[in-house]
């Protein structure tokens, strides 16, 4: 097939998970065109004979404040879809993606043409921005004039169906990661210098948005630290990066806390952390603790969102309620000073891990596009 991928190219969660969808739909033949306004960070280290990238830039003129984005966006994806040759178009994120494919394939219908869009939401699209009263007319709309609609876990499908009118069914296609990739590696000259008194390593990964409450993380790490010796590695970057380093010098803890700034092969951290921790107030599924998952992380994170589908209390690490600072110390403290119990989450989080692996999830995307494409030419 030749398929279209509508993304961002960041390193927040739905572009992580369209690239990584590229890059296997790739590996297993397929031609794949990103559709992006830059390279999606994770094609970076690589070049992939059956992928390509489409930049989309806007155009700038005295006259615009603000240079058309969608506007390139829909040109883009309809010179695409027809000098490519596109059998589908799977777009991630609703916004302005959604709305964006479905005004390119009514263009494109003009001209005998049909491109069936597929739509992934994956969670501030439904969550926070998408219920901004402002774009939740177009929202719905676009949501409902895709082919097909996915979600990336049941809490999303649930909150999608309560908060829009939609009209469809919404298939729930879990997050995967590829254990190729994801596995835990011997990295003990990494491990030895961060922590050269054998101290047990905390790790958080995410795009320091406020959502992500990177600062109960910090706080947690406080108690913990006020109970034993350990390091917390913070991964990643975004709005809130420099309040959290005012908060580390306030605290007095910039020893044993490090900002490591975007990281591309993030396993190579997580292969040397003994607890991956994600406060989040929300967060749809949780790709960044089933990474940590995959690399025999155990995962202390909050209650929220759909992260008790992936992150199973008592098993695979514990959940906290949001904001309980206090609980997610003493789940920490708990696993940390309990090497049995640490053992047993690291198996159980490796073994929770192989049900989203790859092979178990790709397929289920591969049978979504053919559902679409019978009975077409
Ligand atoms: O994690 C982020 O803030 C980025 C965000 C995005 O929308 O790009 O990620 C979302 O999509 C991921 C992939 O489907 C999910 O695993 C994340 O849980 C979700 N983030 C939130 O819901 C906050």
């Amino acid at each position: 097939m030749n398929i279209g991928i509508v993304c961002y190219p960041t390193f927040g969660g739905s572009g992580v998970l369209a690239t990584e969808l590229g890059i296997a739909l790739s590996e297993k033949g397929h031609n794949i065109h990103f559709i992006s306004y830059r390279q999606p960070v994770r094609l970076e280290s690589g070049f992939h004979p059956k992928i390509n990238v489409h930049e989309v830039r806007p155009r700038n003129y005295p006259l615009f404040e603000f240079p058309p984005y969608e506007l390139t966006l829909i040109t883009k994806i309809i010179e695409v879809v027809k000098f490519e040759k596109l059998d589908i178009l799977h777009v991630h994120y609703a916004i302005p993606h959604a709305f964006s494919a479905y005004n390119a394939k009514l263009i494109l219908a003009s001209e005998g043409i049909n491109i069936p869009v597929v739509t992934t939401l994956h969670g501030t699209d439904v969550t926070l921005v998408g219920k901004d009263a402002s774009v939740e007319p177009v929202i719905t709309y676009a949501i409902n004039q895709s082919d097909a609609i996915t979600a990336v876990s049941h809490y999303l499908k649930e909150e999608t169906l309560s908060h829009f009118k939609v009209n469809k069914d919404i298939e729930v296609i879990y997050n995967f990661v590829d254990l190729k990739k994801f596995q835990k590696k011997d990295f003990n000259h990494f491990k030895i210098s961060t922590a050269p008194n054998n101290e047990p390593i905390i790790t958080h990964t995410s795009n320091f948005r406020k959502v992500k409450r990177v600062e109960d993380a910090i706080y947690a790490f406080q108690k913990i630290r006020e109970k034993m010796p350990a390091k917390l590695l913070l991964v990643g970057d975004g709005p809130e990066r420099s309040n959290m380093e005012s908060l580390c010098r306030k605290l007095k803890l910039c020893d044993d806390i490090r900002f490591l700034g975007k990281v591309n092969s993030v396993e190579d951290v997580l292969s040397i952390s003994d607890l991956f921790l994600l406060p989040s107030e929300s967060e749809s599924f949780g790709l960044a603790a089933l990474e940590a998952m995959a690399c025999e992380c155990p995962v202390v994170s909050s209650n929220a969102g759909g992260l008790p589908e992936v992150n199973i209390n008592g098993e695979t690490g514990f959940l906290a309620e949001i904001g309980d600072i206090e609980g997610l110390a003493n789940a920490c403290l708990n696993i940390l000073t309990n090497p049995e119990l640490t053992q047993q989450m690291r198996k159980n989080a490796f073994e929770r891990a192989k049900v989203f692996e790859l092979a178990n999830i790709m397929p289920k995307y591969e049978a979504l596009y053919e559902s679409l494409l019978v009975g077409q030419d």
